[in-house]
């Protein structure tokens, strides 16, 4: 069985547990304390040099890092990800796209927001800031044609973008001027289903969650 690396208020390990919920495959859940220093160590950094969440454990103890790419592994074969050579190139432009403008951006102001580290990181916020609004215009033009982000269906692309741009307003920020963003957020939330939470930091203690530096 798969065993998935995780931490709970991820929204990168959230991305994993809604494919291999989706796709009905078991796996074993093992949490990686982060704020403890749990994803540094020598055993974990030879699963991830890294040294971050999530990973995902093959049967044999090959690892794959990064959520994209484990979404990609997953979603082979899969109507997750097709197989036409056009449509999976789209795919991956979005989950670069993700890695680039959305979760540096959008996560780490969340991050920041709801872990009471925004005075700290204050030289940055602004830059962070404009770089959402550009990040949640371009998600609202990319879909002024197409109810997902890759044509008629859920893809990986819509999981991973989804996962931290649905939850800009954690970090103050408002999604109305983006109609189209927000009709596609309830299509994704929709396909999706009720079953993947979004754990709050709170539910760790070692998380400064509700400090205010
Ligand atoms: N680009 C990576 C980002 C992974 C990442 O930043 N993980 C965070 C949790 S959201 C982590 O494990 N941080 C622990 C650390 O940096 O020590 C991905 O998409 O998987």
């Amino acid at each position: 069985m798969f065993t998935l690396h995780d931490y709970m208020p991820s929204q990168n390990g959230w991305k994993v547990r809604v494919l291999l919920g989706l796709l009905d495959i078991p796996y074993h859940s093992r949490i990686v304390s982060i704020f403890e220093g749990e994803s540094r160590t020598e055993a974990f950094l030879k699963l991830n040099p890294v040294g971050a969440i999530p990973v995902l454990e093959l049967d044999d103890g090959r690892p794959i890092a990064e959520s994209n790419a484990i979404l990609t592994f997953l979603a082979e074969g899969t109507h997750f990800l097709p197989s036409d050579h056009y449509l999976r190139a789209k795919v991956m432009q979005w989950l670069f796209f993700e890695q680039y403008h959305v979760e540096p951006v959008i996560g780490s102001l969340r991050f920041w927001t709801l872990t009471g580290r925004l005075e700290r990181n204050q030289s940055m916020v602004a830059g962070k800031r404009e770089a959402a609004t550009r990040a949640a215009a371009a998600i609202d033009r990319g879909l002024t044609d197409s109810l997902f982000l890759v044509g008629r269906e859920l893809t990986i692309a819509d999981i991973a973008v989804y996962a931290y741009s649905h939850r800009a307003e954690d970090c103050g920020f408002s999604l109305k001027s983006y109609p189209a963003f927000v009709a596609w957020s309830e299509r994704v939330r929709d396909a999706i289903g009720a079953d993947y939470p979004v754990y709050p930091y709170s539910i760790d203690p070692h998380s400064d969650a509700g400090a205010t530096r």
